[in-house]
């Protein structure tokens, strides 16, 4: 079926997304103070609630504003540095769950994966394109698998004394050096996507490879990486469009991703439809990596961060009560 959205138009409205930067180190001391005085130890629903109260009445209006805009309006990701300082992997994780809810991200919790926290586990140095693997993952998005992906994902660094950043790489630098006529025949196309290590059985899903809508503008569907047992994790339907995806894995090679600070007390929210992540190889000695992921704790391990992904949620009674109110 033609699209009445042309290649240059695509481009156009690509070219203004952005990931937004936000020093958040005014509020670390207050969120550590808090942290002492209520050790709780452990986590509980209340705990996070009152750190979402810290956060509230500290935060800079300006800041907040773009808490809850990840996805719209040309915003493709915030990213926030130096909430914490301090190396408290409980502590990381209830600020990771306070500032998710801010950013409206709901977690799903599937059973057929767990997907919290990323660390090396145990044989990591066998494995490429697996979060808590020791070799490099390439640029993707979460859960194309699945017919409901993830709006959003969060990444908080609670530890990363190897250096390793994330890498986002935007719509407008993934599609550089392609035509406008391959960007429309991306938007006719359709490709086949397949769960990975992570996922017990194998989940697949067919979807348009880019997306225009009103709502959420231009979206992608790409995934790059190779699973170990299932092979592509994106298999292009038809051949005008592998080739163009083809072309995208060079475009990589060359193409400069923003990559978030690697200390703790970062946080990162992005679209995940929008924009792609990936990782470099683990910034370890491969034996050190061996050692590292036999031996794991949250206490020791030398990178450790946690992840959620999700819908954005929508409490407002419009959406399904208009006609009523
Ligand atoms: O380790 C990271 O920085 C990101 C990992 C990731 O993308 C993934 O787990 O899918
Ligand atoms: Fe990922």
């Amino acid at each position: 079926m033609p699209t009445q959205f042309s290649g240059g138009l695509i481009r156009q409205f690509i070219q203004q997304e952005k990931i937004i930067l936000l020093d958040l180190s005014y509020i670390a001391e207050k969120i550590e103070h808090w942290w002492t005085d209520n050790k709780h130890g452990t986590y509980t629903h209340l705990t996070k609630l009152s750190l979402i109260g810290v956060i509230q009445s500290n935060i800079k209006p300006d800041d907040y504003y773009y808490f809850d805009k990840v996805g719209m309006n040309g915003i493709s990701g915030v990213c926030v540095t130096g909430v914490f300082d301090i190396d408290d992997f409980r502590l990381a994780h209830i600020v990771h769950e306070a500032l998710s809810e801010f950013f409206l991200l709901k977690d799903i919790d599937n059973s057929h994966e767990s997907h919290k926290s990323i660390f090396l586990k145990t044989d990591a140095e066998k494995y490429s394109n697996w979060s808590c693997g020791y070799g490099e993952i390439m640029p993707h998005s979460e859960g194309l698998y699945d017919s409901a992906s993830p709006d959003i994902v969060a990444l908080t660094v609670c530890r990363d004394l190897t250096n390793t950043p994330t890498y986002c790489y935007m719509m407008k630098d993934i599609f550089e050096d392609i035509s406008d006529v391959e960007l429309e025949v991306l938007l006719n196309s359709r490709a086949k996507f397949t769960s990975g290590r992570n996922t017990s059985g194998c989940k697949e899903c067919i979807r348009p490879i880019l997306e225009v809508s009103e709502q959420s503008g231009v979206i992608m569907n790409l995934d790059f990486r190779i699973d170990i047992n299932n092979g592509s994790r994106m298999l292009p339907i038809g051949n005008k469009s592998g080739e163009i995806i083809n072309k995208l894995r060079e475009t990589f090679l060359n193409c400069k991703p923003f990559h978030p600070s690697t200390n703790a007390g970062t946080f990162l929210a992005i679209a995940n439809n929008k924009v792609l992540h990936a990782r470099p190889r683990i910034n370890l000695d491969k034996k050190l990596a061996e050692l590292a992921s036999q031996t794991s704790t949250f206490t020791n391990t030398p990178r450790l961060l946690y992840r959620s992904k999700g819908p954005r949620y929508d409490i407002s009674l419009s959406r399904c009560y208009s006609r009523y109110i």
